[in-house]
């Protein structure tokens, strides 16, 4: 096992770490397996930092060991393909570069966002990404002629070796959905960020919210890659020691609810967005414990309700098959048991089917199994596209599953 104990909070580096939300020990819920077989389980503990309130995983698996060979294709949601393209079409209209910008994405996965980028006309277009199994990287660097990937982790140093080397200049835009969360060493990605941002440059994240996280019992969206849940106010103090200034805050309903930070080298003005939202966090009570110990006793509520359900269901001799081996169902269905109440999982990813799921070992099998199997009930695993998912099956005529935010049938 390859992983070290958080002790210090990774922002304002505090000791004074309290431990609200503690589920069972799992395996590494994308790392789906060939056939089935016994995983090494990590413990999962969140952890409150009581001075920044970052809230923060106890443990930090092996980045090399979660992303090295990654499962998740960003790529297979028409929704998310669309949340993408007007993020480019915002960004284009909003800030308006011109010289064709250099658009740099960190985590560019299967380059998702960056040939929306491309659709909405930007024409130089970079991304860093370390699974060695999504993209073309073959052709050293190229996925197609105008989108470049630098197969790696985006650090300090690897920004710097590859500057001048592919992308001729600073970038006017970077982009970061989705993959904060994921990172350890913020302080050395931002020194990244502020290594390759131009002077008037915007550094744009996209974070799930802690607060919508809270507010719709998503406890399934923990796990060993997110390493942090934010708020805005922890994050303000992070960017601001990298010498970066958030300037505007957006909310957007993407993967149950986050937040798109706008940043720069204080070269844009602060919008009332960023004062708007910490005036919320505070009196949401986002800056004391008890709300934090509130949601994680309403979490056991939802669990054991939705054991319930799955029970009764299994009891009445239907089938149930789930839909999404996303990696929160996965991880869902780790921690509360639930495999013993599913058939398979159908997921639309290639690369995904055949597969086993860690832990469960649920076979995870492509759309044509809907059709064979009938199922009486199809729990929605991947509920931030439940409706993207019911309108492709609502013809087999099956009773959906809802996990949260309250479990139930649909
Ligand atoms: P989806 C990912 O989590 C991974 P996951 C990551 N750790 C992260 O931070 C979050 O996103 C935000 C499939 N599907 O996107 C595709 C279909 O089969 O909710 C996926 O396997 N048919 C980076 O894995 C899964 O469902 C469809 O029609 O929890 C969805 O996974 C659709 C819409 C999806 O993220």
């Amino acid at each position: 096992m390859s992983y070290r104990k958080v002790t210090n909070c990774r922002i304002c580096n505090s000791t004074d770490l309290f431990p609200y939300l503690i589920l069972p020990d799992s395996p590494l819920c994308n790392n789906l397996s060939d056939e089935p077989t016994d995983q090494d389980r990590y413990e999962l503990k969140v952890l409150l930092c009581k001075n920044c309130f970052l809230s923060q995983l106890s443990i930090v698996v092996s980045p090399e060991i979660l992303y090295s060979n990654y499962a998740y294709k960003s790529s297979t949601s028409q929704t998310f393909k669309d949340h993408c393209y007007k993020m480019a079409e915002s960004i284009k209209s909003e800030f308006k570069f011109l010289d064709h910008p250099l658009v740099l994405d960190i985590a560019s996965n299967d380059g998702c966002l960056l040939r929306e980028f491309k659709r909405a006309g930007f024409n130089r277009l970079l991304g860093f990404e370390p699974a060695k199994n999504i993209g073309n990287y073959e052709k050293s660097y190229k996925i197609d002629e105008m989108i470049c990937v630098v197969n790696d982790f985006f650090s300090e140093d690897s920004a710097k070796r590859v500057k001048g080397d592919v992308a001729g200049g600073r970038a006017s835009i970077i982009t970061a959905t989705n993959v904060f969360a994921h990172v350890d060493d913020l302080d050395d990605f931002l020194r990244g960020v502020h290594w390759f941002l131009r002077e008037d440059g915007i550094f744009v994240v996209e974070v799930p919210y802690l607060p919508n996280l809270m507010k719709h019992n998503e406890f399934d969206t923990v796990y060993h890659e997110h390493l942090s849940y934010f708020l805005l106010k922890p994050l303000l103090r992070l960017f601001e020691e990298a010498g970066l200034q958030i300037f505007k805050v957006e909310e957007y309903p993407i993967h149950g609810g986050s937040i798109r930070l706008y940043a720069s080298k204080h070269f844009y003005q602060e919008d009332r967005s960023v004062s708007d939202l910490l005036e919320f966090e505070e009196v949401s009570g986002f800056y004391k414990v008890d709300t934090y110990i509130d949601f994680a006793v309403r979490t056991l509520r939802v669990a054991a309700d939705l054991q319930i359900i799955m029970k009764f269901v299994k009891d009445s001799d239907k089938k149930v098959m789930a839909y999404g081996a996303s990696a929160k169902g996965i991880s869902l269905i780790n921690y509360l048991g639930l495999a013993e109440y599913i058939h398979s999982i159908v997921d639309d990813t290639p690369g995904k089917q055949g597969k086993f799921t860690p832990g469960s070992n649920l076979p995870i099998v492509d759309f044509s199994h809907f059709e064979k199997e009938k199922p009486d009930y199809i729990l929605l695993t991947a509920w931030n596209f439940a409706s993207e998912m019911k309108s492709k099956t609502a013809h087999l005529g099956a009773k959906y599953i809802l996990p949260i935010p309250e479990p139930k049938i649909i």
